[in-house]
């Protein structure tokens, strides 16, 4: 990275720090890391069963995304848009996160294991205007969904590029697939290209058809 975006980097990193902007509680997974992991006794949700395989759920629209033309689009209310391709992305710091999956369609699935790049890398990088509140994740098959920046940009969610070890399969949303595991995984959109930083909150494609706008697991946030 260049002096000056290190430089911006880090000052809008100690701007958040100093606001508290991402520890304001709003998104505790209830044993307050903020991990997307609760221990112990509860860590399955209220209503939710465990499943040893990973479903596929999606609109039925898996598209094929060419790493040579990948392209992450920031947009919105920030300094700076970005439009990331594919080396730009892998040049970032790559994070590995392990996290359980909670579906709204009442199955979870411990123990995942991605790697990727934390959130806040990208949003530090693009510089997150004080009026913004939220963001709206674009999938390349129209997909949209919704979510508060602060639930967005917590510790244990990332931009996920591989799943135990391997490349994220198509099916599964690769190349690249948001993953916020505080949250039901419909919030985690698939074939991820735009992030589109918003201030007030809007609803996207499920949230339109009766889906809860945040859909936290633990407050068995299903329907809106
Ligand atoms: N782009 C995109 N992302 C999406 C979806 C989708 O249809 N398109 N479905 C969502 C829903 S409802 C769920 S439960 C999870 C499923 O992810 P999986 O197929 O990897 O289990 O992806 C979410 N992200
Ligand atoms: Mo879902």
């Amino acid at each position: 990275m260049a002096e000056p975006d290190e430089t911006k980097l880090t000052r809008t990193k100690r701007a958040w720090a100093a606001a508290g902007r991402f520890l304001t509680g709003a998104a505790r997974d209830g044993d307050g890391n903020r991990d997307g992991n609760r221990d112990g006794a509860t860590r399955l949700p209220p209503g939710q069963h465990l499943v040893t395989d990973w479903p596929v759920l999606d609109l039925g629209i898996e598209p094929e995304i060419d790493l040579a033309r990948f392209r992450l689009e920031v947009t919105g209310f920030v300094d700076t848009r970005l439009s990331l391709d594919w080396p730009a992305l892998m040049a970032l710091p790559q994070v590995a996160r392990r996290s359980d999956i909670h579906c709204v369609t009442t199955w979870s699935r411990y123990d995942n294991d991605w790697q990727g790049i934390a959130v806040d890398e990208i949003l530090a990088r693009a510089g997150v205007m004080e009026i913004a509140g939220h963001v709206l994740l674009h999938g390349a098959d129209g997909y949209v969904t919704n979510l508060p920046l602060a639930d967005f940009a917590a510790p244990g969610a990332l931009l996920a590029t591989h799943w135990q070890g391997a490349p994220l399969t198509r099916a599964h949303g690769g190349p690249l697939r948001a993953v916020v595991p505080h949250l039901y995984f419909w919030k985690s959109a698939k074939w991820l290209t735009r992030i589109e930083v918003i201030g007030t909150d809007q609803a996207g494609f499920w949230e339109r058809n009766g889906y809860h706008m945040r859909g936290d697991p633990w407050a068995e946030e299903r329907y809106g």
